[in-house]
């Protein structure tokens, strides 16, 4: 017996017909927006990520496995891809930025090759490592921020330094995904493994590194002309002011690195920040719109995502996904490397942040 209602009668034979009428207009490749208007233009952010944190200590092991499997040579680049759990197979931490830790065992070589995805390094485990960007080459130590602009030409190695030899494990942040939805991805290989070096180690850094430029070579453009900003300068800062000012109440002492020529971000699609959190700081929620990955450098605390609680120690990676509220609590003092879409926003005009009262 038919118990449905005539009215619903009408709307179930509506709702058919609507249906066979979708699947005529498939095979013209048409669709009808007003099945996904609200998920098109959603009332505000309903990202796919999910929030995540990756303990270093569970992920060395297997980092230190890969190096008998496969040499840096033969991989090119011997990274563990950090995936967002809600974005598997997609090589994507958020859904516009690419993470991984990347390993390269002493005397290793990883061939100079060039792409238009920007990348930057930071330094997680060891020391003694180098890469060369353009021609310049940079010794690694931990917490140093370097970046690699797009097109230009890198190569990594592992030669030690001052006696010590070992494993040095780096943060990759780069944006594939970006350059995937736009399908403007080119790269190609050097003839020569490692690049010839052309100017002396810390070069770029005496020319811009010190607010001052030289004066005949002061053309600003999109990626900086500082590529890599030493651990122990930013942190000198941090201290400083720890020492000077109260934290911000949501965002503890956060600084973000610069292109020294426009202020501006120092690469054009990702911003890298740093931020010190004194011991016992319980920092307000906060959301903003560039979902963010963070490498914690120094201390322990805890990282409340969307209401999920993440313990975090040195060395783990975390990411918060746009629009998720973030606490920050810190048991010690904390430092917190971060990186995140936002220069990419900005430029849109679609950034947007909020901080809970
Ligand atoms: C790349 O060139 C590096 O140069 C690291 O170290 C990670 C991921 C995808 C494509 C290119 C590097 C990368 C990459």
């Amino acid at each position: 017996m038919n118990t449905a209602l005539p009215q619903d009668a009408g709307q179930a034979a509506a709702r058919a017909e609507r249906r066979a009428y979708y699947e005529r207009i498939r095979a013209l490749h048409l669709s009808p927006l007003w099945e996904s208007l609200h998920a098109l233009v959603p009332r505000e952010p309903q990202s796919p990520c999910v929030p995540a944190l990756w303990r270093y200590a569970d992920i060395r092991p297997f980092l230190m496995e890969s190096a008998t499997l496969i040499t840096a040579e033969e991989a090119v680049r011997r990274v563990l891809v950090l995936e967002n759990p809600a974005l598997h197979g997609r090589a994507s931490i958020t859904q516009s930025l690419y993470a991984g830790l990347q390993l390269i065992m002493p005397g290793e070589v990883a061939p100079a090759h060039r792409h238009t995805q920007s990348a930057l390094r930071f330094i997680v485990d060891g020391q003694g490592a180098y890469t060369t960007v353009g021609g310049e080459r940079t010794t690694m130590f931990p917490g140093d921020f370097i970046i690699t602009p797009s097109w230009a030409w890198h190569d990594h190695g592992n030669e030690g330094i001052a006696g010590t030899s070992e494993p040095v494990v780096w943060l990759d942040g780069l944006d594939i995904p970006m350059l995937r939805f736009f399908d403007a991805g080119f790269a190609e290989n050097d003839d020569v493994k490692v690049q010839r070096v052309a100017r002396p180690e810390g070069h770029s850094f005496a020319r811009f590194g010190h607010n001052m430029v030289p004066v005949r070579h002061d053309h600003a453009s999109a990626t900086s002309p500082i590529f890599s900003y030493p651990y122990a300068r930013s942190r000198e800062a941090l201290a400083q002011l720890a020492k000077q000012e109260a934290p911000d109440a949501w965002t503890g002492h956060k600084l973000r690195y610069v292109n020294p020529l426009t202020g501006g971000s120092p690469m054009p699609t990702i911003q890298p920040f740093l931020q010190l959190l004194p011991a016992g700081f319980s920092g307000g929620a906060h959301r903003s719109t560039d979902g963010t990955v963070y490498s914690v450098v120094e201390g322990r605390g805890q990282a409340e995502i969307a209401g999920q609680r993440f313990d975090f120690a040195p060395k783990d990676t975390f990411v918060v996904p746009s629009w998720a509220p973030l606490r920050l609590v810190a048991q010690d003092e904390v430092v917190l490397f971060s990186f995140s879409d936002r220069p990419v926003q900005q430029a849109m005009d679609v950034l947007r942040e909020h901080f809970e009262r």
